[in-house]
């Protein structure tokens, strides 16, 4: 019976959780800039200390490796998550899932198990997409959903350049993404919603992930004073977006509606207060499990810009940032998380994934699934974000299970 090092999981998951705090005690590790290069050191550190090979892929992926002589040449049994993070985060978000990989492969190593395949423990990069767009791009990459050197030549919204960035912090691999064919990806990660911690879950076997639409809107209206200008000659950028936001609020208050819609980037110009906004430029991020339902969204939203500029008199010009169908996990992987969360006496139940994560990319190319705890109230990308210490260590327990069972592991 494999067991794995509670109190290292524990102290490797804090400490990298006090990487990346700016001067305000704020912890933000976006994809490729100095903060999150703090935190590829010390995990690729963990990596190498555990006795993996560590090999960084062009996309700047990490990829940690054990494997054999007897296993290699064997499809490698994947797992990982990310370690960037979105502004002012928690610390368990994407971490937690790369640490326990770690961990579990450090554990079967230091009990000189024999495996059937190599195990291979990922941190994808740029997973947020907060600086880059789209996000999951490493795991995307990796996927071959995105030319690399497309990827490497993003712009991002502070005007670098992601190829660039990797390079400057030293992450910039040479191996070609997709290098290694895995036979099986596994995710585990907390759920950053609601539910399980509402309804007393300790595992959720995730079965499947919403779809996402991300758009960058720009509304060019006509500047003006804020004080003489009579309000039917206003032609408003700012009050345009505002009904944007509102409309879409609408659309997801209908009955029955699975939509969820964020406008999470808001910016005028020129941005003072007493100055009719001449342009408005924002970011709507919708989400729905069914994929016609989100292309209705979709169309609801471009209809509704198209009326707009009639009734507003404004300019309104739209960017894809990113797109992604829902996903449905590998049956049997799902089957193996509530065959073990059973046997360890842990409430089960299927989720959807409400958040992207990599393991939608990695389902491109092999049989995947993920592994959900709670989180307490549900919070995430906040820095309330908080899983309790037993919730942490049960899904630990439960995805060293599947491992075990999935890489024959003796
Ligand atoms: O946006 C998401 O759902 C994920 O956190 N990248
Ligand atoms: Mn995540
Ligand atoms: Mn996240």
């Amino acid at each position: 019976m494999f067991k794995i090092n509670k109190e290292r999981l524990l102290a490797h998951l804090f400490a990298l959780g006090k990487t990346g705090l700016d001067a305000e005690g704020q912890r933000t590790r976006a994809c490729a800039s100095d903060t999150e290069k703090e935190g590829r050191d010390l995990v690729s550190g963990w990596m190498r200390e555990a006795g993996l090979k560590v090999v960084v892929d062009r996309i700047g992926n990490i990829h940690g490796i054990w494997e054999t002589p007897e296993n290699q040449g064997q499809k490698p049994l994947m797992l990982g998550s990310h370690i960037d993070t979105v502004i002012n985060a928690g610390q368990y978000d994407g971490c937690y899932g790369v640490l326990a990989a770690l961990e579990i492969i450090q554990s079967l190593r230091e009990a000189g198990a024999a495996t059937a395949r190599p195990l291979v423990v990922t941190a994808w990069t740029n997973e947020e997409g907060i600086r880059y767009s789209p996000d999951m791009m490493g795991s995307l990459v990796y996927a071959g959903g995105m030319k690399c050197d497309d990827a490497l030549a993003t712009v991002g919204v502070d005007g670098t350049v992601l190829g660039e960035e990797l390079r400057r912090i030293g992450y910039a691999g040479t191996v070609e993404p997709g290098f290694l064919k895995p036979y099986a990806f596994v995710e585990l990660h907390i759920e950053q919603g609601p539910i399980m911690d509402a309804e007393g879950y300790a595992i959720g076997a995730v079965e499947d992930l919403q779809g996402i639409s991300w758009q960058k809107i720009t509304i060019e209206g006509v500047q003006n004073h804020a004080g003489t200008t009579p309000t039917s000659y206003r032609i408003d950028a700012g009050v345009a977006a505002a009904k944007v936001i509102t409309y879409m609020r609408q659309r997801c208050l209908l009955p029955g509606s699975r939509t969820v819609c964020t406008t999470g980037c808001i910016a005028f110009e020129p941005n003072a207060i007493n100055v009719i906004p001449s342009k408005a430029v924002f970011t709507v991020d919708v989400r729905n499990p069914n994929e016609e339902k989100l292309r209705e969204e979709e169309k609801a939203l471009a209809d509704y810009l198209a009326e707009l500029e009639k009734t507003d008199k404004v300019k309104i010009t739209t960017e894809r940032l990113s797109r992604f169908e829902p996903v449905l996990f590998d049956e049997g992987i799902v089957t193996l998380v509530e065959k073990y969360a059973k046997k360890r006496g842990l409430r089960c139940r299927r989720m959807t994934s409400g958040a992207g994560q990599d393991a939608q990319m990695l389902a491109r190319i092999c049989p995947t699934a993920m592994i959900f705890v709670p989180s307490v109230n549900g919070i995430s990308h906040n820095p309330r974000e908080f899983t309790k210490e037993e919730d942490l260590l049960a899904g630990a327990e439960v995805f060293l299970d599947v491992v075990v069972e999935m890489s024959e592991a003796k």
